[in-house]
């Protein structure tokens, strides 16, 4: 296959931005697709060219196989890279691409197709010798057999949606009598979010870390893995901070890990980048749970470490260029965190926010990288993932990477829309995220929107406000003394409302 010379990026965003950096290094055009919400998004600003895909959902744009196969045909692009979520896993996408003679920047078809089903992935990974949970080696549907099965496999046991994923079509069964209701639940639930309503069971391994491997291969057969990465900080399925190393994983397990997860890539013919993602009891055994056939979000911690571009290595893998590296020339050095900055409003249980980004003051200065899809007056709107950007933190030791999100999120201003930096700031403060010490359960179990610190800056907004109401309204401002209407002032509610809330936090 010939170098690259146009690639289409079917995705928004962040990521669509990140791909076309590497891109624009390599000399590779960039080709922009985007909705009619965003005409004036960052992506594609950024691209080279750009064309519209109409609609304003996401199933009447970015999931539009036949509009995007369409567009690269029209942008003579060679290749098309799916970024991550969309149509990044979709087995049925990347055999269209080829049907029309481009190359997806991704794994073969079938490759997708089995990790995309949990128990034909399971069935794969027991054949190749990778160690999975313990449980059944097919569906199950009929009750008496499944009490049979539990029994066997030992409760707590956890009923599974073949199709499923992402935390999304499970039930944990804490004994037989909730069993026969689960899979009941569990089997229609699937069936209406998957069209497949086949479920399984496995043995349910309680307070799970969540570490998954990076590995890459070539067309080759040549496969690495790229050490791994921490998602333990979950909230609801939701990963909210990442890092690499994993202050969990010594070199050994790293080692017999990593083995474990190229041992996956190549027993399903893998090509490119993918995850495989390990469940870690607290006992440090460590399970398969499922392999991401695409570029993670979280990906830049493991490139901070390890001195690498996986996209760039992404696309010479399409190209089909063998590995540039083995698995002794993967060096790690330092230590990386990377904090998912969404809209959404910590205080108010996390709702989605939108509007127009007012003021942004980003993050510079040593050891910092921003991926970003937003830029100061940019539109966010609710049509699309709430991920607006990613704080990726680099250093030396672990504890330097701490300081140094500290001082950065000092620096981060985003005005127009809630975000959850407050929450950030709030995790940067806890003892047990600074030892390293978070499992799955840590934020749902420790988080409460009344911890939140006040806006530093909230105060000096309010002496300027209070400033300017003076200048406006000449000397004794009426906002000082009360309203017209006897009623008390605006100014002295909150001045008393904060008193309280003080003493009420302080003692
Ligand atoms: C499990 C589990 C415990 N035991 N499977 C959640 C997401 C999906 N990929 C699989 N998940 C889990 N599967 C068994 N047998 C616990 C989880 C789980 C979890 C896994 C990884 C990261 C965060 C999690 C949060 C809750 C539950």
């Amino acid at each position: 296959m010939a170098a690259l010379k146009k690639v289409l990026v079917a995705n928004r965003g962040e990521i669509a931005v990140r791909v076309m950096r590497t891109l624009r290094e390599r000399r590779i055009g960039s080709v922009a697709v985007f909705s009619e919400v965003d005409r004036l998004a960052a992506h594609v600003l950024f691209a080279d060219e750009a064309l519209p895909l109409g609609g304003k959902t996401s199933a009447e744009s970015y999931l539009r196989i036949d509009k995007i196969v369409d567009a690269a045909r029209r942008a003579g692009a060679d290749a098309v890279h799916p970024g991550y979520g969309f149509l990044s896993e979709n087995p049925s996408f990347a055999r269209a691409l080829t049907a029309a003679g481009l190359t997806f920047v991704g794994p073969p078809a079938d490759a997708m197709e089995i990790m995309g089903n949990k128990l034909k992935a399971r069935a794969k990974m027991l054949a190749a010798g990778v160690r999975v949970i313990p449980g059944t080696d097919g569906p199950v549907s009929d009750p008496a057999e499944a009490a049979r099965l539990a029994e066997e496999i030992g409760y707590p046991v956890i009923v599974k949606a073949a199709a499923g994923g992402g935390g999304k079509g499970m039930r944990i069964v804490r004994g037989p009598d909730q069993l026969a209701a689960a899979l009941r639940a569990t089997g229609e639930e699937a069936g209406k979010a998957f069209a497949d309503s086949a479920v399984y069971l496995e043995k349910y391994i309680d307070r799970p870390r969540h570490i998954e491997i990076q590995v890459m291969a070539d067309a080759r057969g040549n496969a690495i893995h790229l050490g791994e990465r921490e998602c333990s900080l979950q909230r609801r399925h939701q990963k909210v901070v990442e890092e690499c190393p994993s202050p969990f994983v010594d070199a050994a397990m790293r080692e017999a890990m990593g083995r474990m997860a190229v041992q996956a890539a190549k027993a399903v013919g893998y090509v490119g980048a993918g995850t495989v993602e390990f469940i870690v009891d607290p006992g440090r055994d460590f399970y398969f749970l499922e392999m991401n056939t695409r570029l993670q979000v979280e990906h830049p911690v493991t490139e901070m470490v390890t001195y690498t571009d996986l996209v760039e290595l992404q696309l010479a893998a399409a190209a089909g260029e063998p590995l540039p590296l083995r698995q002794e020339d993967v060096r790690a050095r330092g230590w990386a965190m990377e904090f998912r900055i969404y809209a959404e409003d910590p205080a108010r249980g996390f709702l989605p926010a939108a509007g127009r980004i007012l003021r942004l003051r980003e993050p510079v200065g040593p050891g910092i990288r921003h991926d970003s899809g937003i830029y100061q007056g940019c539109e966010v709107s609710v049509f699309y993932d709430p991920l607006l950007s990613k704080l990726v933190v680099y250093g030396a030791e672990r504890g330097d990477v701490l300081e140094r999100a500290r001082r950065a999120f000092d620096e981060f201003v985003v005005a127009g829309i809630k975000t959850n930096i407050p929450f950030h700031k709030w995790l940067l403060a806890q003892p047990a995220f600074a030892a390293g010490d978070c499992d799955t359960h840590y934020i749902d179990e420790h988080f409460r929107p009344e911890l939140l610190a006040q806006d530093p800056e909230l105060p000096f907004v309010a002496l300027v406000a209070a400033a300017l109401a003076y200048h406006q309204h000449g000397r004794g401002a009426p906002a000082a003394r009360g309203e017209a209407d006897g009623a008390t002032s605006r100014w002295r509610q909150a001045a008393r409302r904060e008193a309280v809330m003080r003493r009420s936090t302080h003692g």
